[in-house]
């Protein structure tokens, strides 16, 4: 999926920087992704299936997040690269997974066969499998000092875990009966989607060696991008076709899941994603760095239609 569509053409100067930092910050993931991983470690069809799961297309949201929140932070390039790489393993492994028949049983990914129907069962199982271990393989060898690396290896192992937390409430239940609905929905969000994201921007300053300060503001930021991209998520489930999206649309309701717009409706969950984007924006201004960046990717995620 080609960031540059991620919108229609009219648009404001945000809205246009925003879709450039995706595309310009996402290709320097893909290629470093590409160039920095040794594929010939692994059998030719076992490499082939983890490239295909994490070559093939996608956003690049979360890494594009650690290295803007890193620039943003002061920091350097080469460490939010390999924090990013191991990041986006870990999210084209979730997927990989999500998609398996024994959880959401999808056959369409970023508009591609996904990998249990390319390659068969076992081998998307046991390439998500390598691609987890290969993201903290990556972590382990940051470069940067040891107390970083260790931070970046405990953040990412809290997202992982909270998001896995989370795909098992949306799937086999569990969840606080004592919630009202829209809490439960969004415990569901924040743990499944809003995880990583959140993740995603807090390493990005640990990377730049933050401070509490900074850390709290990209917190802030992550947890309302996160909130926010699960919403819109929602919302493109109902609104949206399965060809614009490039995955199955209109499950939701069709499993029975509590989303967002089941529990408050179109107009709520629209009003709710400009509250979060502005909640988002307005995090950034304790930091010093470029800021800009993150403000635009809030505002397209905001208003992205795929
Ligand atoms: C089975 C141990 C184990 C772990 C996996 C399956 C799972 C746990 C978690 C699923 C998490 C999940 C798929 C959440 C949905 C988040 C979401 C909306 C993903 C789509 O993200 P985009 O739109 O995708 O950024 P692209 O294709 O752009 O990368």
């Amino acid at each position: 999926m080609d960031p540059a569509t991620i919108t229609p053409s009219h648009t404001t100067h945000m809205e246009q920087e925003g879709r450039k930092v995706l595309l310009e910050s996402g290709t320097l993931f893909e290629d470093w992704l590409k160039q920095s991983i040794d594929w010939s470690k692994w059998p030719d069809h076992l490499a082939e299936a983890v490239r295909y799961g994490l070559l093939g297309g996608g956003k690049r949201l979360r890494p594009v997040l650690v290295l803007q929140c890193c620039r943003a932070s002061g920091g350097r390039d080469d460490v939010a690269l390999t924090a990013g790489g191991a990041l986006e393993l870990v999210h084209c492994f979730s997927l990989i997974h999500d998609d398996l028949p024994s959880l959401d049983n999808d056959e369409l990914r970023r508009g591609q066969p996904t990998l249990h129907v390319h390659a068969g069962e076992p081998m998307a199982i046991l390439a998500g499998d390598l691609m987890l271990a290969m993201a903290f393989g990556l972590l382990a060898q940051a470069p940067c000092d040891a107390a970083v690396r260790a931070t970046l290896v405990d953040e990412l192992a809290t997202g992982t875990s909270d998001m896995v937390a989370g795909q098992v409430y949306d799937t086999l239940g569990g969840l606080p009966a004592t919630l009202p609905p829209v809490e439960q929905v969004k415990l569901v969000h924040r743990k499944k989607t809003g995880a990583l994201i959140r993740a995603a921007c807090r390493m990005g300053g640990h990377c730049a060696g933050a401070d509490d300060d900074t850390i709290h503001a990209l917190t802030t930021y992550g947890e309302a991008m996160g909130l926010m991209f699960q919403i819109v998520d929602d919302l493109l489930d109902v609104t949206q076709s399965t060809d614009h999206v490039g995955k199955a649309t209109g499950k939701d309701a069709d499993s029975g899941k509590r989303t967002y717009p089941g529990v408050l409706g179109i107009e709520a969950c629209q009003q709710e994603v400009e509250r979060l984007r502005a909640e988002a924006v307005q995090a950034l201004q304790p930091l010093k760095g470029a800021t800009e960046p993150l403000a635009a990717l809030a505002e397209i995620m905001a208003i992205r239609t795929n």
